[in-house]
């Protein structure tokens, strides 16, 4: 029979605080949530179902936050984490952190204990709010349960503010569970509570941009992160063609121009940035990875665009800062300059070639050790290898201390957005969550992640989640048994005998640990055997790990500068 009580009829208009959460999420486009479940939240996971958005369970909070941050990065949308309250919160704080220094646009909301136990010692109470202000673009606590879905669209909206960033939600359990009327409830429609705009630059700032451009006789642009950030793909392309300008890419800028584009350097960047008479910074701030832009010639005129106008002539003298978005400032660039350059005539052009010479003499003198065939295995050996077997639709994720940095000299994403690291946090433990999010955001793309065997052990139980949601991935683990990059600073400082404190890891076999959970897994240690193990691993179509033994007392020339300090 069915119910027509006056209760029941009630209850048809009521909603819950989860519920409404779930309707934000969705009105802002998210597909999925990245969690680890706790009593705090499940209202949320509830509300989920009803609005088809999946909940990804993961192994580790860490990894659900880190999760929500790269599928921000790669499909332009905010990324969400649901946590539980109290440890679960704590834990996902370095996903957050890491968010935050990589201007990533994530909403992480955590559970709190009941309003009406406010301050009483309710289980897992904690000052989230406090702990996140200072890593986060907003963080703030839903009051009312009537508020949850327009906290939940405020907090995106703040994402987005200048350069993106993560945001904070944490919700009482009593104000998520209780029911309110649903009327009374704002529920922001999708595409209602925040602008459309992009920043596209003073016009006056452009035009005196292209006057610089067409004027230089060794002009260099640096294209970084926010250039995948604004998509400005295309925007960037345009500029270096039409104006002549040899390009660097740093972050998640790195394969906006394929390798063997005429106008894509890489290995030449020091010897460039220390002899242009102009040089553009694209959306990068001048932080350790820039030398706090001390690496940059003091005579040359130096043009820095930003979507953050806090970042522009940070830590070092500007000519001319814009702040703007990078794909509208570009474009508007290279049209303010279009007609006048005829190719820069002589002086432009010997520029470019003394650029190629630089670039080809640098790649001569590694070529021995790229092409080693030394055993135990070269690291550039492994990273050479893995280079080569990138298509262009693989997506590379480097996660790993002194093998990364190998991998940064030589590994080349062949397309726009096929290249992920932790950014200038640092984090290790990245990798497994980052290949997660991009199999899910990006089941077009071939994920090929490389690991240093210590950050693999910080994440690596989600690999079992991998299993789980049988997302094949081609994974390596660069094996020297060590935390390599930070020994080598403490056999620099302190001497051979004391080395080895504090950064040795066991010879593990993570080949076998791949087998267990159920995924692809095999050892290499012999140079000729690692493109065949790649190989089997791609076919495998399992998520896979290939322990590549490489050798341990290989450093990273960046590592042995310790570059990264200075
Ligand atoms: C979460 C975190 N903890 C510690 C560090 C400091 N750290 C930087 S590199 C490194 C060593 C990493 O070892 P591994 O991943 O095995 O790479 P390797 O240097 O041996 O190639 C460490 C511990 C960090 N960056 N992030």
């Amino acid at each position: 029979m069915p119910d027509d009580s006056q209760e029941s009829r009630e209850n048809q208009d009521l909603i819950s605080g989860g519920h409404l959460v779930a309707k934000a999420l969705k009105a802002e486009g998210v597909e999925v949530i990245y969690t680890l479940c706790g009593g705090h939240i499940i209202d949320i996971y509830d509300g989920c179902v009803d609005e088809g958005i999946d909940v990804v369970d993961v192994r580790h909070e860490q990894v659900a936050a880190h999760a929500a941050d790269g599928y921000a990065r790669l499909t332009g949308k905010p990324g969400c984490a649901v946590v539980t309250a109290g440890p679960g919160t704590t834990d996902a704080v370095t996903g957050v952190a890491n968010a935050f220094r990589a201007e990533s646009p994530m909403l992480l909301i955590g559970g709190q204990g009941a309003h009406t136990q406010h301050k009483m010692g309710s289980l897992q109470d904690l000052p989230h709010v406090d702990m996140m202000t200072p890593i986060t673009k907003f963080a703030a606590t839903v009051p009312d349960t009537a508020r949850a879905a327009d906290m939940v669209s405020m907090a995106f909206r703040e994402c987005y503010h200048g350069a993106p960033g993560p945001s904070f939600l944490e919700i009482p359990r009593d104000v998520l569970d209780a029911k309110v009327p649903a009327d009374k409830a704002r529920v922001p429609k999708t595409g209602n509570y925040r602008a459309s705009t992009r920043q596209a630059g003073d016009p006056d700032d452009v035009q005196k941009l292209a006057d610089l451009l067409v004027q230089a006789e060794r002009p260099a642009i640096l294209l970084g992160s926010q250039t995948w950030t604004c998509r400005a793909t295309e925007a960037a392309k345009e500029l270096v063609r039409t104006l002549n300008v040899p390009a660097y890419m740093n972050g998640a800028g790195r394969g906006t121009l394929p390798p063997g584009d005429p106008y894509h350097f890489q290995l030449s960047r020091r010897y460039a940035f220390s002899n242009a008479d102009l040089i553009v910074i694209v959306g990068t701030p001048f932080d350790f990875r820039m030398g706090y832009g001390k690496r940059l010639s003091p005579d040359a005129t130096v043009v820095q665009i930003d979507l953050d106008y806090r970042t522009v002539g940070k830590n070092r003298d500007i000519d001319l800062g814009i702040v703007g978005s990078a794909d509208l400032v570009l474009s508007a660039v290279t049209q303010a300059a279009s007609g006048r350059l005829n190719g820069g005539g002589d002086k432009r052009k010997a520029w470019l070639e003394e650029l190629r010479t630089a670039e080809q003499t640098a790649l001569d003198k590694r070529l021995p050790q790229l092409r080693s065939d030394a055993s135990p295995i070269h690291p550039y050996r492994l990273v050479s290898e893995i280079n080569d077997f990138l298509t262009e639709d693989s997506l590379y994720i480097g996660d790993g201390g002194d093998i990364v940095t190998f991998s940064g000299q030589v590994v080349q994403p062949k397309a726009p957005g096929n290249w992920m690291d932790p950014g200038p946090l640092g984090t290790l433990g990245v990798g497994v969550p980052f290949v997660l999010a991009a199999k899910q955001a990006r089941p077009d793309k071939e994920v090929v992640a490389l690991f240093g065997d210590g950050a693999f052990s910080l994440t690596g139980w989600d690999f079992e989640t991998l299993v789980r949601y049988d997302l094949p991935f081609v994974g390596i683990v660069g094996n020297n048994s060590s935390m390599n990059q930070i020994r080598y600073g403490q056999k620099a400082k302190y001497g051979e005998e004391r080395e080895r404190v504090g950064n040795t890891l066991g010879d593990v076999p993570y080949d076998e640990f791949a087998r267990m959970l159920g995924g692809h897994g095999e050892a290499v240690r012999e140079p000729s055997e690692i493109r065949p193990a790649l190989e089997r691993a791609r076919a495998s179509g399992k998520p896979s790990l290939v322990n590549v033994w490489i050798d341990p007392d290989a450093y990273a020339p960046g590592t042995m500068n310790q570059t990264m300090y200075k």
